[in-house]
């Protein structure tokens, strides 16, 4: 038998109230209910340390799942900066809601240890990326979009600038329309309060994705901002590829899936295929993340499953016995 409407009515005011604390607690939001995404701590821009080519002098810190994070190993990875710099991967703690080290890192268990002993001020969310110096035992850089610069600019052996000089204020003018409307603007959809806010958030996302569509698409360049790859691509390719896997379904993003956008599909392919790019995609990790962690936006915990990897970055329609068409076991 049906509740009585009144019992219903009270139970769904409840807990729209209870969701929306717990909303709180996953970020801020302005009282139109627009997601404001909170400033990093460490977020100052600075220059390439003198110790930089220094093997082990440095560690960059990351989460898997994480797309700010992402940007960073892309350019770590692109730019072959394993030997100077070591990657270091912390774990989600989803029942704490905070990262932690598999083993102790510069005596510490949890990420929010070390920003505390790097004298990060108090209530600071401690966030990945993070570029750390183990002579120095502060934080370098926090911020993922200045971080991801200071990399490109860092030493290496692999002599790839991915802010090339006759592209540079195309890179510029992408990198700023994507960090609101794409990187950030999942986040502002997932994480609406209202209606409205979503609706808005919605629609520059589509917009952006469109205009991205329009510039590869027939006799563009391959890539974003030009004839090479910029950290306008850099930026792009941790949200593209966690969309069908993650974002569509769980922040609300699917009114065009991507395969009826062929040309970000192909680049999408194309970014994939870089040295370096496939070791740092964890789509298992991605969806346990996100759908474990995730509370208020889905209580469950129930991890869906999700396409092989494999299938997103082939070409389109995917041929059956391809490589495009295997099981992926990267993550
Ligand atoms: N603005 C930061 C955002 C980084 C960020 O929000 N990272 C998330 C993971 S996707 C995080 O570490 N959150 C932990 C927390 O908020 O406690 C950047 O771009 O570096």
């Amino acid at each position: 038998m049906l509740p009585p409407p009144w019992l219903v009515r009270g139970a769904r005011s409840l807990w729209h109230w209870q969701w929306l604390q717990l909303m709180g607690g996953l970020g801020p939001a302005d009282d139109q209910g627009n997601y404001r995404r909170p400033p990093a701590a460490f977020g100052e821009a600075i220059a390439v340390p003198g110790d930089a080519a220094e093997p082990g002098a440095h560690v960059l810190i990351v989460g898997r799942s994480c797309p700010w994070a992402h940007r960073a190993w892309l350019v770590w990875g692109l730019r072959a900066l394993a030997g100077p710099i070591e990657l270091v991967v912390v774990e989600p703690d989803p029942q704490a809601g905070r990262w932690r080290f598999a083993e102790p890192f510069e005596g510490c268990g949890t990420l929010a240890e070390l920003y505390g002993r790097c004298g990060a001020p108090p209530g600071a969310r401690a966030t990945v990326p993070l570029l750390y110096s183990r002579h120095r035992q502060e934080v370098v850089v926090g911020e993922s979009a200045r971080l991801i610069e200071l990399l490109n600019r860092w030493p290496s052996t692999r002599s790839l600038d991915l802010d090339p000089p006759d592209q540079r204020q195309a890179t510029a003018a992408w990198r700023e329309r994507l960090q609101h409307t794409v990187n950030d603007g999942v986040y502002r959809c997932g994480f609406a309060r209202t209606q409205a806010a979503y609706d808005a958030a919605e629609a520059a996302l589509f917009a952006s994705l469109e205009a991205a569509e329009a510039q590869l698409g027939e006799g563009g360049a391959p890539w974003l901002s030009g004839p090479l790859p910029s950290l306008a691509d850099v930026q792009l390719f941790p949200t593209l590829i966690r969309l069908e896997l993650v974002y569509a379904p769980l922040f609300g993003v699917s009114r065009r899936p991507l395969w009826q956008l062929p040309a970000l599909w192909a680049w999408r392919s194309r970014f994939h295929g870089l040295p370096g790019v496939a070791d740092s995609c964890w789509p298992e990790a991605w969806r346990r993340d996100y759908f474990g962690a995730l509370f208020p936006l889905h209580p469950s915990g129930i991890v869906p499953a999700g396409p092989p990897l494999a299938t997103l970055v082939g070409s389109f329609p995917p041929v059956p016995g391809d490589a495009g068409s295997q099981p992926d076991s990267s993550g």
